[in-house]
């Protein structure tokens, strides 16, 4: 059977209530690169040879078959946690929060779910952020799979002072791959080949890092800064403050009351 980008959408679409998605995040966005774009193998000299091309992270599961395309979708933050983590400070709101803790749950689904309805109708198709071989600290904090670089191929958007990824609909979001032997039709990149192209370097997300994680250039950021923050100020106090554990979280600070939180500046 053929399926169609339109197909793909609509199952994206139904996945996104199906999983409750909905309750975290607006709908989702897709775009599609060619499993075979040069950066892909570009990303094993900027990011590190451990980075997959989709080549290799199809054939983790399906050896016989051939990556064609990477499909990728961007669910921005509802209006509601976006703006309940504009009036914070130090630690995320509970609405931001739970759209960490809980929506990459539903978004873990959307990925698996996908996948299935791409091998019910023949095609191989696998979550490499999924994959039990996947690891997200290979070095420097960088794993095996990097969905921001996958969105960046597709022509989703640009990365910006905080590695955040700049969208036609803003910073505030997450982030789905899946890599399949479907063959269809890549999206342009309208910024061409400048991975910074859209960000204007405001320094707005610089100022609001409770970490002081965030410089005035690109390569400034300090992951580590980010991440101990987290572990530091967030974490120890999850269950008194919103109520479970077990679960990852981050502040997203950087990412809301910013000029680029829901559109591109
Ligand atoms: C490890 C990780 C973290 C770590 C480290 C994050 C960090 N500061 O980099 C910790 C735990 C701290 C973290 C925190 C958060 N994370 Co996180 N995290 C990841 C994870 C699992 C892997 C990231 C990875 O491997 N990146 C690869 C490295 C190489 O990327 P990088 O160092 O940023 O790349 C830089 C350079 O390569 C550079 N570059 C230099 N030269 C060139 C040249 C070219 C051509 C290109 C293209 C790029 C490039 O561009 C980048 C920016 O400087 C991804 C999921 C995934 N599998 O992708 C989510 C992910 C990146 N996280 C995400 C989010 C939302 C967050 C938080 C906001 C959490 C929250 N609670 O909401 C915070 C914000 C952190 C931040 N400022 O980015 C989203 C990002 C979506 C977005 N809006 O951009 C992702 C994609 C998860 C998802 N599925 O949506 N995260």
């Amino acid at each position: 059977m053929t399926i169609t980008r339109t197909d793909i959408q609509q199952q994206l679409n139904r996945l996104y209530y199906a999983t409750g998605a909905n309750d975290f995040f607006e709908e989702p966005v897709l775009k599609i690169a060619a499993a075979d774009d040069p950066f892909f193998v570009r990303f094993k000299t900027i990011i590190g040879d451990f980075h997959w091309t989709p080549a290799e992270a199809l054939a983790i599961k399906f050896p016989a078959a051939k990556a064609k395309s990477v499909l990728v979708w961007c669910m921005p933050k509802t209006e509601r946690a976006r703006s309940s983590n504009r009036a914070e400070a130090v630690r995320p709101s509970l609405d931001w929060a739970r759209s960490r803790s809980f929506g990459e749950v539903a978004n873990e689904h959307m990925r698996r779910q996908l996948c299935r309805y791409l091998e019910v109708n023949g095609f191989a198709a696998t979550p490499p952020h999924l994959n039990s071989d996947y690891s997200q600290a290979v070095r420097r904090l960088a794993g095996n799979w990097s969905e921001r670089h996958a969105a960046f191929v597709a022509g989703m958007g640009t990365f910006g002072l905080s590695a955040g990824l700049i969208t036609e609909r803003g910073i505030a979001h997450r982030l789905g791959t899946v890599v399949t032997d479907l063959e269809l039709a890549p999206d342009q990149r309208p910024y061409g080949d400048d991975p910074f192209a859209w960000c204007t370097k405001c320094g707005a997300c610089s100022r609001r890092c409770p970490a002081h994680a965030i410089g005035p250039d690109f390569l400034d950021r300090d992951k580590t800064k980010c991440l101990q923050y987290a572990v530091n100020h967030i974490v120890p106090n999850r269950l008194a403050d919103y109520g479970w554990m077990d679960l990852s979280l981050g502040c997203g600070l950087c990412q809301t009351d910013v000029p680029c939180e829901h559109r591109r500046p």
